[in-house]
């Protein structure tokens, strides 16, 4: 099986571009990550991939008309290295559904919360307000509808009385660091399927997807299983 060709698209520090570059190096993750796009030119993220010989291309959505014409150009750029799968690694842009449609199934968003619940921004700001005791990081196949996506893969951690959003973004990164590299790792595998609004892992909802959360399911609404 050829590996699966991936576009991995930032705005910032990349870290979990990191995660998923070194699961490759590791011989963990059948890929090749063939382009990393940013719309930021500051992007700590593009010397990441740059160390690790990834061609890399800055689109400032700021120099385009309007998203549309932005979402254009990055659908073009992307395009260009022909992907099986593109992913959302801190990609701040909301994208149009054009190009949400011409990549459907085959883009990904790492969110830092437990979707639904915090779609949008500010999610550990959020959670801390609502004294939630539980946090954590979804990854998602993304739809039009921000953030509303079939949920892959979700990592939950505790809120302590001493979390700050600081704090909570250092434990939620860690958990994407492991989750995004599964996701993608399955992708590549051909492992998922998605049915509706459910996505199933080798034909059904499988506890490693981190859906099937006792504690969860009776204080929240479970993401995705009943
Ligand atoms: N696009 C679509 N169509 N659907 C999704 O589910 C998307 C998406 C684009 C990005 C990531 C998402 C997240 O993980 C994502 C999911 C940016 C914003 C936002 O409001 C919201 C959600 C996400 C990413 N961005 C501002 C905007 O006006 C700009 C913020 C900035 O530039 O700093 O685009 O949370
Ligand atoms: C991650 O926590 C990701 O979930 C979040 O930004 C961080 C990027 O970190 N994404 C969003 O908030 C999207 N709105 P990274 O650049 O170190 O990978």
């Amino acid at each position: 099986m050829r590996d699966t060709r991936v576009v991995v698209l930032i705005s910032g520090n990349g870290s979990n571009l990191q995660a998923l570059i070194d699961a490759v190096a590791d011989g963990m993750l059948p890929v090749s990550i063939r382009a990393v796009i940013s719309n930021r030119a500051d992007a700590y993220g593009l010397g990441r991939a740059a160390d690790a010989g990834i061609p890399t291309h800055v689109l400032d959505h700021r120099e385009f008309e309007n998203s549309c014409e932005f979402c254009l150009a990055l659908k073009e750029c992307v395009n260009r290295y022909t992907p099986g799968l593109v992913v959302l690694a801190g990609f701040m842009r909301i994208l149009d559904s054009k190009f949400v449609t011409h990549f459907a199934k085959r883009l990904i968003n790492v969110h830092p919360s437990l979707l639904p619940k915090y779609p949008g921004l500010h999610t550990h700001r959020r959670v801390l307000e609502h004294g939630d005791p539980i946090h954590g990081a979804s990854v998602h196949f993304v739809t039009e509808d921000l953030d509303a996506g079939p949920v892959i893969i979700q990592g939950r951690v505790d809120v302590g009385p001493s979390d700050t959003p600081d704090s909570l973004q250092q434990k939620v990164h860690k958990l994407e660091h492991a989750i995004l590299p599964t996701a993608v790792r399955w992708i590549a595998q051909e492992r998922l399927s998605v049915v509706g609004v459910r996505v199933l892992l080798d034909g059904q909802v499988s506890p490693e997807q981190g859906l099937v959360a006792e504690s969860i399911s009776t204080q929240y609404s479970a993401p995705v299983v009943e």
